[in-house]
């Protein structure tokens, strides 16, 4: 191991965080820029979903709710594509990695909300995901990351009680909204699970990445954080976890669950879910019609400089 490679170790198993001007091998640059703009990736197509029922949302309060949740993702990726920039590639060319489908994002996403019961069930389960993944990455070992989940962490925690409060509410409403919620939860649940990632077995990224402290948890480790967490909040609103195999395991302490569907996984994050072609299709459009704001702002910043 070259000495510089030994000291970038050593930092890592002193958690010392590594910073944008530090020595880093380029394995893990590309590591981490492959990771952190996925992640930024998800939180800007991510609001596509949520925004579809903006004009659509049954009360006033619903609806200033749910554009402060969208406009927050909007801010996440923001912060996420700052820190991905500092290790070495610009915006432009993150953006034109994902228009062309050589970046992925999270396979969430490309699941359509067909009723407002899915908003709810976006901000319970998604969020409520998204959260014990990015918590644990309060303490991934790239300074500028880390520092950008501790404000995503607290706004994501909103985000997940803005939607358990809609899951409450159907499911103590009416038959229908009952069946609405429940009908959420069935079409949302296993997408939530895949979220996390492959089985630890099959995660082709999960020994470098804990070697080298990006991921403080695996794949597997933190499904069962979210499933036993999400299983007593479902229990206690009267809904039912869509899983026939669920059951507490006495000795571990922890729920079993059922097989999850990794062809429909595979299938949805390489291009072919119900929405990839859509989601992609209005981001390449919003860039298109919004390049005047960003030439303008360009050329205000120009003249300032002078
Ligand atoms: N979806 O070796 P693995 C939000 C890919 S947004 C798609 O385990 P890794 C929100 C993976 O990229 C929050 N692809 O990978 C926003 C790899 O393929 P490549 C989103 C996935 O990186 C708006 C291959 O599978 N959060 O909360 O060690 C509204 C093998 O996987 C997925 C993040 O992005 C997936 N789910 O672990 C509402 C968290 N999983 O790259 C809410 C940050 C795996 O070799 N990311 N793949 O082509 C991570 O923590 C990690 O990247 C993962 C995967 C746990 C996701």
């Amino acid at each position: 191991m070259i000495k510089q490679e030994k000291e970038f170790q050593d930092k890592i198993d002193a958690d010392l965080t590594i910073e944008p001007k530090d020595w880093m091998p380029d394995k893990y640059r590309l590591h981490l820029i492959r990771q952190i703009s996925q992640h930024a990736h998800s939180e800007i197509i991510g609001m596509q979903p949520e925004g579809n029922w903006i004009t659509r949302a049954p009360s006033l309060r619903a609806k200033m709710v749910l554009i402060a949740k969208v406009q927050d993702e909007a801010g996440h990726g923001l912060y996420l594509y700052s820190a991905c920039e500092s290790l070495g590639i610009t915006r432009d060319e993150l953006i034109d990695q994902l228009q062309t489908g050589k970046a992925k994002y999270s396979n969430i996403f490309n699941y359509p909300t067909l009723s407002w019961a899915d908003i709810g069930a976006i901000g319970w389960l998604v969020d409520g995901a998204a959260i014990v993944n990015q918590q644990s990455l309060r303490g991934t070992s790239y300074g500028p990351y880390a520092r950008a989940m501790v404000r995503i962490c607290r706004e994501e925690s909103f985000h997940q009680r803005q939607g358990y409060e809609i899951m409450s509410k159907m499911s103590n409403g009416t038959k229908e909204q009952q069946q609405m919620a429940q009908d959420a939860l069935n079409r949302w649940w296993w997408p939530s699970l895949m979220m996390f990632g492959p089985h630890d077995a099959d995660s082709a990224h999960s020994s470098n990445a804990m070697k080298w402290k990006i991921k403080r948890e695996t794949n597997d480790a933190l499904r069962q954080i979210f499933l036993d967490r999400t299983v007593k909040q479902a229990d206690l609103i009267g809904l039912t976890i869509p899983d026939p195999d669920l059951k507490w395991n006495e000795k571990t302490k922890h729920y079993d669950f059922g097989k999850i569907d990794w062809d429909e996984f595979w299938k949805v994050v390489e291009g072919n879910g119900f929405c990839n072609k859509e989601r992609i299709a209005n981001h390449i459009k919003a860039h298109k019609e919004g390049i005047w704001v960003k030439q303008a702002a360009l050329a205000y910043a120009k003249k300032m400089e002078n």
